[in-house]
């Protein structure tokens, strides 16, 4: 009866908004913030992801036996050091530079292979997991009425079932506030909890035993390539009975006949940083545990929801709700590159940023390839930070989504990273400053790995470093310049040594590079100047000189520096119309590489502009268009940013339904758990995608806050709410069928806040806008124009109006059209 009720609901609701887009929906947008299957996970890309940046699990949720795959983010395989190459690399380099400008590049390559290969040059060390909790509850094959959800409103997963005539929940959580894992199992009406439950670890070096009435395990984490392990790490799980019984064996906990038991997952490391595991794990463990075992239940849940709603409600995003939204997520994903379903878009939008909440708190490890997420002792790609695009992009969303405190653990990285790449650059490249190349890991090693063809490119720290100077652009915060000064100096210096003279032109170039992992000869990725080094080298130099100005340091330093600046090779347009990946006319328009590096100005940077430079923007979308669409998946979800950056909010809408896709063999695309498939799973493509839809709703890198900047059609009506533009100004908008209908400022800093939008907007309060900008944060670069251009014409670009409106910090100023 209750079931054709519900049907008869769901077939109204389908009635009353089939093809049609709901924006007054019955369900509240918080209610539609659920992650909701079905069937319990049979494989970990199944299941559901919950963290509090310090401490992960995947949670199964299978009635028969509940398995929570664990993690604590600072175990990794071996200890600490560099791995820099001995002395023979830094004798080589002239060596090297001159074969490179010769043009005897696979000569240059061999040679650079012969001087980093040795005992440190591996590929670093990996990311491990802790091993599994299993909880075993017999006799519950048979369940009915199973359902499992991940609440990302409330950062709680749920499972519930029926057995006989009793409904079993259980409810699981990453406590922000506890610093433990907690489980509350709970047997409905006339039914009781009996249950096993067991730790499982791949460890080679592990014990796990009970003592009293817990569970134990300890280990160390593993030896690889030379280096041994080294990470101590504890897990202690305690269960508190609400009624039963507890019995132990050697190895296990057994409840019985319980109305509840709420399970306590404590974690802990020696780790106390990158050079320094003196640390006690079991203290840590047992500290965190005992602390925790004196919260109730409720208010432990209520302590957790409470510190992560501070952050997740920052920001909402209605696109409408559609009956698709009634459905579990592998069917709406099934549907979503031909269906009607904008609330998905939305929910991965706030996924990804209950994502990077869950893996990256204030003093955690940075988010790496997976995030926290790891279930092998040898993961995909070690699941470490790879700098040459993939760590950078998890924290893309960081900003925009007013989520800058999850950016700390990156900041403290570089910080660290700028003391221990101080010997790479000395010692390899005889340079002062700081540098790392395309990989780093727990113990922040910053010579090569993976040998030449992928590992010779001197520019992960500058890449990285962009991340420091965009939040003092979006916060103002100048205590937070002073303190990441010299890091940003440090870059600068290293490159203001490294630099060479090129013979062509006499051009300032980084040699030996690349343009990441992307060949531009048969098997050679080895060159010198490519577009994207002078990109980030641009990007680098200015960021030191807006430091120096801010802060009035360094004058003398930063007057060189601008000499250099001056010298670095111009943006180049060549034979195809596209803007060149190198320093030679050597592009192929059939090349679908999933790295497309030389558009690191289009998005992340913001040195191409419709405004300032329409030949250049236009030879970035002809390099985009001939790189195709498909690829993995964190390039798809680079390309939605690119599109939405092109202004073209209907292809990016389209990168986004290739994206959330589920994933085939070899195709990038979705999982069911909604983690991004490069495939295998790596998370920063879901990272990707959140900036860009919100690069889709308000861009603020050119100028101005360009307020809807690429909708698609697919969007036409739809709200959203603490959405982040440079300056410190906060932005909510309505808009009805494609044009605004209410903005809400708010001005953190006050200044000028000068709006760019497609439609006329006519309100007394704000003024067309004139003259030059003259607010700092929303400087723009000033890149050179091409020296060669081969594009015949530029492609129009949408007319815009601009408007002016002078604010005052701490005040809030509301426009309805
Ligand atoms: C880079 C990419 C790969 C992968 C790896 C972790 O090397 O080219 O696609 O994402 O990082």
């Amino acid at each position: 009866m209750l079931q054709s009720t519900r049907t008869l609901a769901f077939i109204l609701f389908m009635l009353s908004c089939w093809g049609t887009v709901c924006h007054a929906q019955s369900a509240s947008q918080a209610e539609l913030l659920r992650l909701w299957y079905d069937k319990p996970a049979t494989n970990w890309n199944e299941a559901l992801p919950i963290g509090n940046g310090r401490l992960g699990a995947m949670v199964f949720g299978g009635a028969a036996q509940e398995r929570l795959q664990l993690n604590e983010e600072t175990v990794w395989a071996g200890g600490p050091g560099n791995n820099l190459p001995d002395n023979r690399f830094r004798e080589a380099l002239p060596e090297l530079r001159k074969l490179i400008f010769d043009g005897k590049y696979q000569e240059a390559q061999d040679l650079a292979a012969q001087k980093v290969a040795g005992p440190n040059v591996n590929h670093g060390m990996p990311y491990q997991t802790v091993g599994d909790l299993l909880i075993d509850f017999p006799g519950h094959d048979g369940a009915t009425g199973y359902t499992r959800d991940l609440n990302i409103d409330q950062a709680v997963a749920s499972t519930a079932y029926t057995v006989g005539n009793v409904r079993y929940t259980r409810e699981v959580f990453a406590s922000f506030t506890d610093q433990v894992i907690v489980m509350k199992v709970t047997a409905g009406k006339g039914g009781t909890v009996d249950c096993t439950i067991r730790l499982k670890s791949p460890h080679t070096s592990k014990r796990i035993y009970t003592e009293g009435q817990r569970l134990v395990l300890t280990g160390t984490s593993g030896s690889h390539e030379g280096k041994t392990g080294q990470v101590k790490f504890e897990t202690l799980v305690a269960p508190v009975l609400d009624g039963g019984k507890l019995t132990t064996t050697d190895s296990a906990l057994v409840v019985s006949k319980a109305r509840a038991v709420t399970v306590y997952i404590s974690m802990g490391t020696n780790f106390r940083n990158y050079h320094d595991l003196r640390g006690d794990a079991h203290q840590k463990t047992f500290g965190y545990l005992t602390a925790a075992l004196k919260q109730p239940y409720a208010s432990a849940k209520s302590n957790h929801t409470a510190y992560y709603q501070k952050f997740f409600h920052r920001v909402s995003l209605d696109l409408g709700t559609t009956p698709a939204t009634k459905q579990p997520i592998p069917a709406r994903l099934q549907q979503f590159a031909t269906g009607n379903d904008p609330q998905l878009a939305a929910l991965y939008f706030q996924f990804g940023r209950y994502l990077l909440i869950s893996a990256s708190q204030p003093g955690t490890q940075p988010a790496t390839l997976q995030g926290l997420w790891n279930h092998q002792l040898m993961p995909p790609w070690d699941s470490k930070y790879t700098i040459n695009i993939n760590t950078e992009m998890n924290y893309w969303p960081a900003e925009v989504t007013d989520l800058p405190e999850m950016h700390e653990p990156l900041f403290t990285m570089l910080k660290e990273l700028a003391v221990t790449g101080q010997a790479s650059a000395k010692e390899m490249y005889g340079a002062r400053g700081w540098m790392a190349h395309h990989n780093t890991d727990l113990w922040r090693i910053t010579g090569p790995v993976d040998g030449a063809f992928y590992g010779m490119w001197p520019m992960g720290g500058a890449w990285l470093s962009q991340h420091l100077w965009q939040h003092y652009q979006y916060t103002g915060d100048t205590n937070f310049l002073k303190s990441v000064y010299d890091v940003l100096k440090g870059a600068a210096l290293f490159y203001a040594d490294a630099l060479q003279t090129e013979p062509s032109h006499e051009w300032l170039v980084v040699v030996p590079s690349m343009s990441p992992e992307n060949e531009h000869r048969r098997g050679v990725s080895m060159t010198a100047g490519t577009t994207m080094d002078n990109q980030l080298v641009f990007d680098v130099f200015s960021n030191f000189l807006g430091a120096a100005a801010v802060l009035r340091a360094d004058q003398a330093l930063a007057d060189s520096i601008r000499v250099k600046l001056g010298k670095l090779p111009p943006m180049q347009i060549g034979k195809h119309g596209q803007l060149q990946e190198w320093l030679e006319d050597l592009d192929r328009p059939d090349d679908k590489h999933r790295h497309v590096s030389h558009l690191y100005r289009l998005y992340p940077s913001n040195q191409v502009s419709p405004y300032r430079n329409p030949a250049l923007f236009q030879a970035a979308r002809t390099s985009l268009v001939y790189r195709g669409d498909k690829s993995t998946g964190w390039s798809m979800g680079w390309k939605v940013n690119w599109w939405a950056r092109l202004q073209d909010g209907n292809r990016a809408y389209k990168l986004m339904q290739d994206q959330l896709t589920p994933s085939h063999d070899d195709e990038g695309g979705t999982y069911p758990n909604l983690l991004d498939a490069h495939p295998p799973f790596q998370i920063d493509g879901n990272f990707g995608c959140t900036s860009g839809i919100a690069e889709m709703l308000v861009q603020s890198h050119d100028g101005a806050v360009h307020l809807l900047p690429a909708l698609p059609d697919a969007w036409h009506t739809g709200k959203v709410t603490g959405l982040k533009a440079r300056g410190g100004f906060t932005v909510d908008l309505d808009w009805n069928d494609g044009k605004i209908s209410r903005l809400v400022v708010k001005s953190a800093l006050g200044g000028k806040c000068r709006f760019r939008i497609y439609d006329e907007l006519k309100h007394a309060g704000l003024h067309v806008a004139q003259g030059m900008n003259g607010n700092p944060f929303f400087a723009v670069a000033a890149v050179k124009e091409p020296v060669i251009v081969a594009a015949e014409q530029v492609e129009q670009v949408r007319r815009v109006y601009e408007y002016d409106l002078a604010t005052e910090a701490g005040k809030v100023y509301t426009f309805s059209f």
